[in-house]
């Protein structure tokens, strides 16, 4: 990518998309065009060929998606499936069209089976039955590497498409009934601690296993992918994680941690557990060259200062 490539990233404002600008601007990439979601609405097909028409922009980043944790999933599958086709159709669409040199978009490990082998390999896609309470969502994503693929092999695009694990970071989204778990258990604990709180619930049953990434961590995985491997190589699509797995009753006591919360756990089995675990096989990214850096406690610490951070800034 040369320094002055016009560059899209869709979903600029969100967890992974506003790490991806952050870190196109650290490598010296100033020519990044974006658009706020009323500014845009990349679920209406003419308004999003109208846009990709006129900007001609070289690379897509797609990191705009109808996203949320366990709960939001399961409460709006139609919202969560409706969005995400109609939002990657669109820009897949317009980009081929406008012939964009090449595209990333990004999907969730929830594609996979919910019992398939760990870790999971790549292949395993479209191997088993998927986890209820992400269904829809999974859908959506699984029709987004298809989408991708297929455009690959009819048309010659260079369309490349990686499965994150589980992300965390600044711009994550704290409202505790739409959020993920780090979010919303780092803002529960927090809220504990100052209200002196002798208890904190976590939903479910805290055995579920999961892999945590930091957002930082994705953006480099993203810009390395888009800088050095071609759609060919990287196969139908590539996980990007840590390799790495924790139960959510550890996830939360290291947040106590770090937090300083010396209170009580209690756990709320009429909230579901999901999957019972996902853990990928990072075998193929680190093969092709890229690793993590952040650690989980240390990923947590920096996010942790963020949120402070925020709430010092909204309470001026
Ligand atoms: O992060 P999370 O919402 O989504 O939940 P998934 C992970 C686990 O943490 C589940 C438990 O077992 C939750 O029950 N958990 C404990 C909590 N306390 C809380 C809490 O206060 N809030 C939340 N949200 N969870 C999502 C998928 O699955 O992960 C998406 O629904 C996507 O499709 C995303 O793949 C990455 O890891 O279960």
């Amino acid at each position: 990518m040369r320094k002055d490539a016009k560059i899209y990233v869709a979903g600029h404002r969100g967890l992974v998309g506003s790490a991806i600008v952050r870190a196109l601007e650290e490598k010296g990439y100033h020519n990044l065009i974006y658009r706020t979601s009323s500014e845009l609405d990349l679920r209406q097909q003419s308004a999003v060929q109208h846009f990709f028409a006129e900007e001609k922009p070289d690379y897509v980043f797609l990191a705009a998606a109808k996203v949320g944790g366990i709960l939001a999933n399961s409460t709006y599958p139609a919202q969560f499936l409706y969005d995400n086709l109609m939002i990657q159709a669109n820009v897949i669409e317009a980009a081929y069209r406008n012939k964009i040199d090449k595209l990333l978009f990004l999907g969730s490990t929830c594609i996979y089976p919910k019992l398939a082998p760990q870790p999971l390999q790549e292949t395993y896609l479209l191997t088993g039955p998927l986890e209820e309470t992400n269904e829809a969502y999974a859908i959506a994503k699984i029709s987004g590497i298809k989408l991708c693929g297929s455009y690959n092999r009819e048309y010659g695009t260079n369309y490349l498409s990686l499965m994150p694990t589980n992300l965390y970071g600044p711009n994550d989204n704290f409202d505790l009934g739409t959020s993920h778990v780090m979010p919303a258990l780092m803002r529960k604990i927090h809220e504990a601690k100052m209200m002196r709180q002798s208890t904190v619930t976590v939903w479910g049953s805290g055995n579920p296993l999961r892999e945590f990434l930091h957002v930082d961590d994705m953006a480099q995985a993203c810009i390395f992918v888009t800088e050095h491997v071609k759609a060919e190589k990287a196969g139908e699509f590539i996980n990007i994680g840590t390799g790495v797995e924790i139960t959510i009753r550890d996830l939360a006591l290291l947040l106590c941690e770090v937090i300083g919360f010396e209170g009580k756990l209690i756990f709320d089995p009429s909230k579901p557990d999901g999957t019972p675990r996902k853990l990928t096989d990072v075998s193929k990214i680190h093969h092709l060259g890229w690793k993590h850096r952040i650690e989980l406690r240390e990923g947590i610490q920096d996010t942790y200062q963020w949120y402070l951070k925020q709430m010092e800034e909204a309470n001026e």
